[in-house]
């Protein structure tokens, strides 16, 4: 059996820069047409320029003869000015502002530290220039529990942040509970949307420790019950439009994640599509699973749905154990297990 479908693009995507750069791109570029390219490198890029710079070293880093196009986004800090934003949208090229809460996840600690007080003017100015804020969506306050700070950060950010600027553009990133689900469906369809990673629709917090303890599931936000990882299958799979593909794809060497302090991340780019059919197709729901990969995210974001095609093909293949590279190795979501669904071509 095959399933030809517009190609789709990953709306939360972080390629990193230099080794890494070069090793994950070309596996973003043989599956997807475009992706929103997080901003989470140290140094962040926090400017319009920086983001041109590395949008050029991305496209450097692309097989010859790739069309894929990185969408670019920038970090929201503390003292981000107005201007940035009216650059940002002059530039052609930056599609989004992201907002990570300090200290919240990965190379994040250069965030917001009070958006209320310190990002109004930024955010009114996103308003004006219909540029969307992309939000980690998690409080970081050590003293709630971590599994509880999605639904707090829903409290006490994004209900008050919509109340105050209905029209800014929201997507609420990599949602992984009920509460996100049921926000997100009670927003305006055209002003707040979310992207759904493989992993929050495959696992649940179990997966964590089966077995031992399980690095490479290990990614922030942190997997959820098996309740809210349902919730989000039926979200996704319903035929809303406010819920789209980001695989939110995030390599780490294989020695910085089995490790102490092991790294927070889950490397799902070669593999993420193959997974996404697995969940329309055992949900009975294949007929949704375009909208969800390729019409919904351009839909939201306002640009054109892509003309280019892939094919999926139902035929067992066995996920690579690790892909090595001369600086070391990353090891994928579902390393070493078959899954049902091909890509074939493009
Ligand atoms: N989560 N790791 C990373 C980012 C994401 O919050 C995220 O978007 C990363 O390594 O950049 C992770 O676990
Ligand atoms: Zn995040
Ligand atoms: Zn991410």
């Amino acid at each position: 059996m095959e399933l030809t479908i517009t190609q789709p693009d990953d709306w939360h995507l972080h390629l990193r820069d230099s080794d890494l750069l070069h090793a994950v791109a070309p596996h973003s570029a043989s599956t997807f047409r475009r992706a929103i390219v997080m901003p989470n490198l140290k140094p962040p890029i926090t400017t319009t320029a920086a983001a041109i710079a590395y949008r050029e070293s991305i496209l450097k880093a692309l097989p010859s003869g790739s069309s894929f196009d990185p969408l670019m986004t920038l970090y929201l800090t503390d003292t981000t000015s107005p201007s940035e934003i009216k650059l940002a949208r002059q530039s052609g090229v930056v599609y989004g502002v992201k907002l990570y809460p300090a200290g919240a996840t990965t190379n994040s600690q250069d965030g917001v530290t009070d958006l209320f007080g310190k990002c109004l003017s930024v955010l009114e100015e996103m308003v004006r220039q219909n540029m969307p804020l992309l939000v980690h969506g998690e409080v970081t306050d050590p003293d709630v529990d971590i599994f509880d700070r999605e639904k707090v950060f829903i409290e006490t950010v994004l209900e008050p942040l919509i109340q105050q600027l209905p029209q800014l553009k929201i997507v609420m990133e990599h949602i992984t509970t009920m509460d996100a689900v049921k926000f997100v469906e009670s927003c305006k369809e055209g002003f707040v949307a979310a992207t759904v990673t493989p992993q929050h629709l495959l696992l649940n917090r179990n997966s964590l420790f089966q077995g031992g303890l399980q690095p490479h599931n290990y990614c922030l936000p942190v997997l959820k019950r098996e309740m809210h990882r349902e919730a989000i299958v039926q979200a996704v799979t319903s035929g809303s439009k406010k819920f789209f593909l980001g695989t939110d794809s995030a390599p780490h060497e294989r020695r910085r994640k089995e490790s102490s302090n092991g790294c927070a991340g889950i490397y799902s780019s070669p593999i993420a599509l193959s997974l996404y059919a697995k969940v329309f197709e055992e949900e009975g729901a294949l007929d949704k699973l375009e909208a969800f990969t390729s019409f919904n995210g351009p839909d939201f974001y306002g640009v054109p749905r892509n003309s280019s095609k892939v094919t999926l093909k139902r035929d067992p293949w066995k996920v690579p154990e690790l892909f090595s590279f001369s600086f070391g190795e990353i090891v994928p979501l579902f390393a070493g297990r078959t899954l049902q669904w091909q890509v074939v071509s493009d």
